[in-house]
């Protein structure tokens, strides 16, 4: 085995058994697996849906559920990735060391998100390094959301209270996935990004409520920049998707777009209110008859062309992705030779682990 691959298979190895409980336990041939035919297969496999069971790895499962989840993981650990970028950019320009420190922890929970989630996808048969390739290459999509531009530090509480936000509204349903490493992936995830929230609106507060008249301006400014992208986070109105009617028949999306799309708004205008900022919607207004926020129409043509990679910022990230995965590189072939040499040793064929023999 070459170098490169022994190392992808221990980390393959390690990482499945972080959010694949049930795949020691399973015995060699998977337990939905039917004598009957493909149909039948099918017929029981919705029945376990239907019982809420979790689908585990080994399980029998029907192909294009199998491509359904590989697609939604990998675009999710995609947008993960991506989305260290804008804030990133901030770091080094922080007003203060808290908030410079936090947001670090933040951004480096981002790539830990997206870890979890490259593992997750791998437990369905597709290697963390045929996905990089895809994202590198610009075959793969990732968020809308993270093509657009930080320009000011009001747009670092804008992506935290809105951006992760809207996150979390789409991600507290997928807890109960019916895929159960993508499920359990979640429950963490969740667990930060409500942190994550919570510290984005913490800038908008400070920025809105106790700043100077600059400060308030710039928080609407980033408000007024954020809405609408956030909004299109929730993917393309009901009547435009294609995959959420069968994603619910699987279970693995409980809501529909649009559905979570108005639960974001409803939860989010009444926290705008308190920073006293307005929301950019000139036709929002409370609809007592369905106890909703109407909302007026988003313009689908841009979400479209960011899909395309005509926003503002796809060539950047795209460019910036890159660049980092080839200063990477070296630590990638360190890590390679040091598995390398310890699995050696393991076998009996090499000189023992250590730092001092690996410099
Ligand atoms: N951007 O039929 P649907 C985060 C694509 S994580 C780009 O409705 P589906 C954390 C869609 O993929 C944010 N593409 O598809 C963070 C499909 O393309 P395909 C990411 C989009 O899958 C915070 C096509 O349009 N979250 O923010 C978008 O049923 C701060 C048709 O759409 C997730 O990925 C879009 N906005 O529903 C990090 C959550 N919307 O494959 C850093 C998991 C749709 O046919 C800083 N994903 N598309 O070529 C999901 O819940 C779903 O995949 C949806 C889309 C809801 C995103």
């Amino acid at each position: 085995m070459r170098p490169g691959l022994k190392f992808l298979y221990h980390i393959r190895l390690g990482s499945v058994h972080m959010y694949t409980q049930a795949l020691d336990s399973c015995g060699t041939e998977p337990p939905s697996v039917a004598p009957a035919g493909e149909a039948e297969r099918e017929r029981q496999f919705q029945e376990r849906i239907d019982r809420d069971e979790k689908i585990e790895p080994k399980d029998w499962m029907p192909d294009a559920y199998r491509q359904t989840l590989i697609r939604q993981i990998a675009q999710h650990a995609h947008s993960e990735i991506i989305g260290m970028l804008p804030e990133g950019n901030w770091i080094t320009r922080a007003p203060s060391l808290r908030r410079k420190a936090v947001l670090i922890a933040k951004v480096q929970d981002e790539g830990g998100h997206g870890m979890y989630l490259y593992s997750a996808a791998e437990t369905l048969g597709v290697s963390r390094g045929e996905l990089m390739a895809q994202l590198l290459a610009g075959r793969a999509k990732y968020s809308s959301i993270f093509n657009y531009p930080t320009l000011t530090w009001a747009d670092i509480g804008a992506i935290g209270w809105l951006v992760d936000g809207a996150a979390i509204m789409n991600q507290i349903p997928l807890c109960r996935c019916s895929y159960g490493p993508y499920a359990r992936a979640m429950v963490r995830i969740c667990k930060e990004e409500s942190f994550h929230q919570r510290q984005g609106y913490e800038i908008m507060l400070t920025l809105a409520r106790s700043g100077t008249r600059a400060q308030r301006e710039m928080a609407q400014d980033a408000l007024d920049r954020w809405w609408w992208p956030s909004l299109m986070m929730f993917g393309p109105s009901d009547v435009e998707s294609g995959h959420t009617a069968q994603s619910m028949r699987w279970r693995i999306k409980r809501f529909t777009n649009d559905e979570l799309r108005q639960k974001f708004i409803d939860a989010t205008v009444p926290q705008a209110r308190f920073l006293g900022l307005s929301i950019p919607d000139p036709d929002l207004r409370w609809d007592e008859a369905s106890q909703h926020y109407a909302s007026g129409p988003i313009d689908w043509g841009e979400f479209q062309a960011v899909l395309k990679g005509e926003g503002p910022c796809n060539r950047e990230r795209l460019a910036a992705r890159r660049a980092a995965h080839e200063s990477g590189r070296w630590v990638r072939e360190a890590a390679a030779a040091y598995a390398d040499k310890h699995s050696d040793h393991r076998t009996g064929t090499g000189p023992a682990p250590g730092y001092a023999q690996a410099s």
